[in-house]
């Protein structure tokens, strides 16, 4: 079903976030995506999701509609995905042409204590995605193979869902729990605030 390497999220998110630099916007889905997105290194451009699973696609999804000239990336666990997965029909459907997600798939939910997600067995997510409507998706093969797949991302004129599989390792940093102050700061980095 899926002959890729696996590889690491903190790897894969750092590999992402150097590309970036055109102030796009990227989306930290709960827990292990949002600590290795702050880990990676903050941008205020950058926004980490607390708390509900599977909310990192539709939040991205109201940010690249609300701002088209941007690209946005949005990343997330698979269990999470799994969670929300009408989110990749009304995104297929609505087709922002600057939003590009990734999935995290460890076949775990990690964070809660590594109990196995549909995924490791029966479920492929790329497939989801593209019977969903997202017709670009694509598993990224190796390290080199995703950097490709960002690349193509940053020049699509549809949405594109990029499926990795990663290690079962915890997040290397932890996001730092303040919701009011993950708002500002990105509203600022958005432009869509004026600093005090
Ligand atoms: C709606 C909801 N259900 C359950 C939880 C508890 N919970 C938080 S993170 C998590 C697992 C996330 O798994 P995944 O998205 O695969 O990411 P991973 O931890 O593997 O990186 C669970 C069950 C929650 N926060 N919200």
């Amino acid at each position: 079903m899926r002959n890729t390497k696996v590889m690491n999220r903190f790897d894969l998110t750092s590999r992402l976030v150097k590309k970036l630099k055109h102030e796009e916007a990227v989306i930290g889905g709960i827990g292990n995506t949002n600590f290795d997105l702050w880990a990676a290194g903050h941008r205020p451009q950058n926004f980490y999701m607390l708390g509900s699973m599977g909310l990192g696609f539709p939040i991205a999804l109201g940010v690249a509609l609300a701002q088209p000239e941007r690209r946005v990336f949005a990343l997330e666990g698979d269990g999470s995905l799994l969670m929300q997965l009408g989110s990749l029909t009304t995104i297929a459907a609505l087709s922002p042409k600057n939003l590009t997600m990734v999935v995290m798939d460890n076949g775990i939910y990690q964070i809660t204590g590594a109990q196995p997600t549909p995924a490791a067995q029966v479920a492929d997510i790329v497939a989801i995605a593209a019977a969903s409507g997202l017709a670009g998706s694509a598993w990224a093969a190796d390290e080199e193979d995703f950097e490709r797949l960002i690349d193509q991302a940053l020049a699509a004129t549809g949405p594109t869902l990029i499926g990795v599989r990663i290690d079962d390792k915890p997040g290397v940093g932890t996001t730092r729990r303040d919701p009011v102050q993950i708002r500002e700061r990105f509203m600022l980095g958005l432009n869509v605030r004026q600093p005090l």
